[in-house]
């Protein structure tokens, strides 16, 4: 299975971390807590009175005190009042039972409910009360909930580091990870349920960040400059002859007219490989005797690609190593002389970490504009795919996922993503 081994190095990186967190002693649950912050509020608000000034204060307080005075003298008279008009009701009651029904309803208006006397009562008691403070707002921590600290997760992070670099991922890549890892967790209070959860939201964001560059649209660039030239570039096997085939193939099935540039004048045969695809595929291939000038068989497939009013010119290279200066130097001519509209560095998946120093050593000497990764069929690790992309900050394509001619599918950064961690 595709970065089969990565998927599995991630998995269990999450398990091992969320475990380390779940095993960390909980905060205290709410009733501590609230006693936490109730010690912490009260000297504050001494504090805040011993501030202030004590006239001030005095004047306050007198204020405070006058006020339901004045209400209970008011209280008292008006109590009186409905006592007096009761009383006045019930000797009526009792002295003249055949009085007019007029003279007792006036009286019953006069004479304000018991009910509502009790209500007003109650009322007043209210407003006497001193005003109740809002509680201040405070945070509920709930049963479970962990402060995440560095060095909780300092062991596993290390450990989640190592086997990251087992599978291919490059020590700068893998420290991101970490790192992301790091800065989201550490201060952070999270509940148990969730910890798993929060540990893969922050891997699944570190990868996006590093596979999301923004890619390109290869048959929109071609369909807006004619003729357009590929360049194909990279280690010596990592794939560039058939990966030229490929894309040669799928262009041509998308309606574009394609010619490919022999121009591996280096190595043995590799002008007769090139030959055997154009042949398969019904693809005119441009070509000069080995060891021409390279550059001068590009610039010839450029003139026929202008005067035959072909889409798009593939140039195959040799392959070679950063460390050959003759062979890097040809390169950097390839590029002066015809100026290609896009360098693709092809690196093969499973050459490791050596990937890094090779995409680093090719940009740097002629610059690349993206990259297509071969053999991902046969590549458990998948850990270069990361690497390469994050080291040189330029987006992966295409993939190559075997040996035939269908075998080179658009690179998507969400379907990785989903396969690394679903
Ligand atoms: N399984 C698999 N094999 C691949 C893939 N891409 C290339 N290959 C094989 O890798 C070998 C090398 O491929 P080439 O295309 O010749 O590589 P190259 O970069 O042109 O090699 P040089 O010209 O010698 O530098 C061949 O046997 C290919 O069939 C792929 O995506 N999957
Ligand atoms: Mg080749």
């Amino acid at each position: 299975m595709m970065f089969g081994f990565l998927k599995k190095k991630i998995k269990e990186g999450i398990k091992k971390i969320t475990k380390k967190v779940e095993e960390k002693e909980p905060l205290p649950a709410e009733s501590k807590a609230e006693e936490k912050l109730k010690t912490e509020e009260q000297p504050k608000e001494s504090t805040k009175e011993v501030v202030k000034t004590p006239r001030k204060e005095k004047t306050k307080k007198e204020t405070v005190t006058t006020k339901p005075e004045k209400r209970k003298k008011k209280k008292t008279k008006e109590q009186e009042e409905i006592k007096k008009k009761e009383e006045i009701k019930e000797i009526l009651e009792k002295t003249e039972p055949e009085e007019s029904k007029t003279t007792k309803k006036k009286i019953e208006q006069e004479v304000p409910e018991k009910k509502e006397i009790k209500e007003r009562k109650e009322v007043e008691k209210e407003s006497e009360k001193p005003a109740e403070k809002p509680k201040p707002k405070r945070r509920i921590l709930g049963f479970g909930t962990k402060r995440i600290e560095e060095k909780d997760i300092e062991d596993v992070l290390w450990d989640f580091q190592i086997s990251l670099l087992e599978s291919d991922v490059a020590l700068e890549t893998a420290e991101k990870i970490c790192d992301d890892l790091k800065k989201s967790l550490v201060g952070r209070e999270v509940k148990k349920k969730e910890i798993e959860k929060v540990v893969e939201e922050t891997i699944r964001n570190s990868i996006k960040e590093i596979l999301d560059l923004k890619g390109m649209d290869i048959e929109n660039e071609i369909k807006n400059k004619k003729p357009y030239l590929i360049l194909f570039l990279g280690f010596n096997g990592s794939g560039k002859t058939t990966t030229i085939a490929r894309l040669a193939h799928l262009l041509k099935k998308n309606g574009f007219s394609v010619i490919m540039a022999a121009a591996d004048t280096w190595r043995a045969a590799a002008i007769d490989q090139l030959e055997k695809h154009g042949k398969n595929l019904g693809i005119p291939v441009i070509k000069h005797k080995y060891g021409a000038d390279a550059a001068a068989v590009v610039y010839d497939a450029v003139q026929h690609a202008k005067s035959k009013g072909i889409d798009v010119i593939l140039a195959d290279t040799a392959g070679r190593s950063h460390t050959n200066t003759n062979l890097m130097e040809e390169l950097k001519k390839i590029c002066r002389v015809n100026n290609p509209d896009l360098k693709i560095l092809v690196v093969d998946s499973l050459t490791g970490n050596d990937a890094i120093e090779q995409a680093r050593a090719f940009d740097s000497a002629v610059g690349i504009d993206a990259i297509i990764l071969t053999k991902m069929d046969v590549n458990e690790k998948g850990g270069a795919a990361l690497s390469v992309t994050h080291t040189i900050k330029k987006p992966i394509l295409f993939i190559g996922t075997g040996q035939g001619y269908e075998d080179l599918e658009k690179f998507d950064s969400e379907k990785m993503i989903k396969a690394l961690l679903e």
